[in-house]
């Protein structure tokens, strides 16, 4: 299949600190074609310290200059602190700390107000590429309307249409996915305006797991730091089939991808809603009438799987067979 060549974009990425935001950060600065001009970090999966920090240190590994700020605003539903906690151990990886940390002083506005400022300055319409709840940027357009003009696009990981959702808790139905249910109200606010919205659900990043043919397949390329760091990132995602029951996807990069190869996942418009209170909250769902959401329903995933490895392992050595 041949594919144009991805179309330059800007674009304000706002993460939520977990391996897998961070392999999509990683990403995201070896695209030549993406002019990154700010990441938020958002403090919903993650501990913010160590996650504005690793942040930090990915963008200074790979040479990349784009200004950082971490959240303040609480989602209405915690993650699991066994799951947060993994921000502390990615920045304490050696390929980060080959070097004391090249860094200033922290961003003196919280990431909502700093994403609204990235926005406003932008010369020309932004993707937010959000991987994480959609916390600051529903604060943006609710507190300036104006903004919505600024944003060509929202590419977003989250819901769940035709499967079940990730959300396993004794109060709750099962229908959502994490990044929903964590700030059900920050995506009706998106749902609300009218940002073209492209979006990620678990019916395709359920295709794409992290296995471990995938985290070996970046030791052949060790001794290289950006596979050094990616192969790294992924060992950190194994154990969560064995404590909950649902394997670790590549649910963050598969969205990142999406700024490079389009053509991994087909595309349908789904008129969506998205529940707020209650047993189901944090469920998108279909509804006729609802918002127009483009989505991502198919996938690729041998195609995923060796962008992957061609953008973060390249560099590698060949196999020595022994
Ligand atoms: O629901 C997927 C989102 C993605 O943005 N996150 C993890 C990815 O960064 C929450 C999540 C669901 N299951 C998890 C999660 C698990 N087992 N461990 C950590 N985070
Ligand atoms: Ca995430």
């Amino acid at each position: 299949m041949t594919d144009l060549p991805p179309r330059p974009r800007r674009v304000l990425f706002d993460h939520d600190g977990a391996p897998d935001d961070l392999l999509s950060l990683l990403l995201l600065t070896r695209y030549g074609h993406v002019d990154l001009r700010g990441v938020a970090v958002t403090p919903a999966d993650c501990l913010p310290e160590p996650a504005l920090s690793v942040t930090r240190k990915i963008l200074d590994l790979t040479g990349r200059d784009a200004p950082t700020a971490v959240g303040t605003l609480p989602g209405r539903n915690p993650f699991p602190l066994e799951w947060r906690i993994d921000a502390l151990r990615a920045d304490a990886l050696p390929v980060l700390n080959r070097k004391d940390p090249d860094i200033g002083p922290a961003d003196a506005l919280p990431a909502h107000e700093r994403l609204a400022v990235w926005l406003a300055r932008a010369p020309a319409p932004v993707t937010v590429l959000a991987t994480g709840p959609l916390t600051n940027l529903a604060w943006c357009l609710e507190h300036h309307p104006g903004l919505e003009s600024r944003i060509e696009e929202v590419v977003f990981m989250g819901g769940a249409l035709d499967v079940a959702g990730n959300v396993l808790r004794p109060d709750h139905d099962g229908s959502a996915e994490w990044n929903v249910f964590w700030d059900p109200d920050a995506v009706r606010r998106v749902f609300d305006s009218a940002v073209p919205v492209t979006m990620f659900p678990l019916d395709v990043t359920d295709r794409v797991p992290v296995t471990m043919d995938l985290a070996r397949a970046f030791g052949r390329a060790y001794g290289d730091p950006v596979a050094d760091l990616a192969g790294s990132l992924l060992a950190l995602t194994f154990g969560t089939l064995e404590t909950t029951g649902l394997a670790y996807c590549c649910w963050d990069s598969l969205t990142t991808s999406y700024l490079a190869e389009p053509g991994i996942c087909a595309f349908e418009t789904v008129h969506c809603d998205v529940i707020t209170r209650g047993v189901s909250q944090g469920r998108v769902l279909r509804r006729a009438g609802g918002r127009a959401v483009r989505c991502a329903v198919t996938v690729d995933a041998g195609r995923f799987y060796r962008h992957l490895l061609d953008t973060l392992a390249s560099d590698g050595r060949p196999p020595t067979g022994r």
